[in-house]
């Protein structure tokens, strides 16, 4: 048993979190485990990664009992060894990642979920601010995905005030796509990698960096940025297939390439 686990589907790649009595904390070999498994979604076989958690939790950040002593002298290198890295390849990665939050997302751990493309839910889920309670801010890119996906004010009233969300409130605060009951969790949480693993790969990991970028460029800078993406997409095949499907009145077969 490894504290992280990968398995492949055919075109999916599952990442398990594996320290299941610790709710999945992160201590320095599960965040070195995780950017080993990052790294190996880049396989161009890889067309949708799942990210998860084994047992009861999804993540909880940071181990809080690995902290004592010199981790906290060297707080701000764990985090830029050990942290940015992650967060900044899976941004990069240019296929989706699918946050599967079985169980609580605390701090990093609910930054980790948000550094994915798409949460899904277990209604056995809740979200934990966490940073506040111990006095701590976000970090590992919490405060950039929150402002992103909820908005920057009720973002910062969330990660200030430090209550935790149930999976029905995340929802509707558009912090998850869907709520699943647990028992069928695990089976729709396939039926969507599925789904995604099936779309026209290079067209779905490109626009990640223009939904990134789109917040902080102006208009110009946008277009700009979506012409030279969109150059690319239609160098693949899988965009002569989308058009030669579309002209044989048939189902599109992509291929991810
Ligand atoms: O400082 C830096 O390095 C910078 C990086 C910071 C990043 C961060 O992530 S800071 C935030 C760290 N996380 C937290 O503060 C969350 C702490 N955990 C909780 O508040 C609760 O565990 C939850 C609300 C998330 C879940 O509560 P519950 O009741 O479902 O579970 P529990 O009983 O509290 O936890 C189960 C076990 O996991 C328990 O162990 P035990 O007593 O059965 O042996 C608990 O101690 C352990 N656990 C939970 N969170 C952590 C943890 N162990 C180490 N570190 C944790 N973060």
């Amino acid at each position: 048993m490894t504290v992280v686990e990968t398995s492949r589907d055919g075109a999916i790649l599952t990442i398990t979190l594996n320290r299941p009595d610790k709710l999945n904390a992160f201590d320095i070999p599960l965040l070195r485990g995780l950017a080993d498994a990052v790294r190996t979604a880049a396989d161009p076989a890889v067309r949708a990664v799942v990210l998860t958690g084994a047992g009861r939790g999804f993540c909880v950040g940071q181990d809080l009992t690995a902290l004592e002593g010199a981790g906290v002298e060297n707080v701000g290198d764990l985090l830029r060894e050990h942290y940015h890295p992650t967060m900044l390849a899976i941004r990069a990665l240019e296929k989706p990642v699918i946050a599967a939050v079985n169980g609580p997302a605390a701090g990093a751990g609910l930054a980790l979920a948000c550094a994915c493309d798409v949460r899904i839910a277990s209604d056995a889920a809740s979200f934990v601010p966490a940073f506040v309670s111990i006095g701590l801010v976000p970090d590992a890119g919490g405060s950039w995905y929150l402002s992103r996906l909820i908005g920057a004010p009720r973002a910062y009233e969330w990660m200030a005030g430090g209550r935790p969300l149930k999976a029905p409130e995340a929802l509707a605060w558009g912090l998850v796509s869907e709520v699943v009951p647990a028992d069928t969790f695990a089976a729709r949480v396939t039926e969507l990698a599925a789904e995604l693993a099936a779309r026209p790969t290079r067209a779905v990991g490109l626009m990640k960096a223009l939904f990134d970028a789109a917040p902080h460029a102006t208009l110009a800078e946008q277009l700009e940025h979506e012409a030279t993406l969109q150059a690319e997409a239609v160098r693949t095949h899988d965009f002569a297939e989308g058009v030669a499907a579309f002209r044989e009145k048939r189902k599109a077969s992509f291929e991810g390439r």
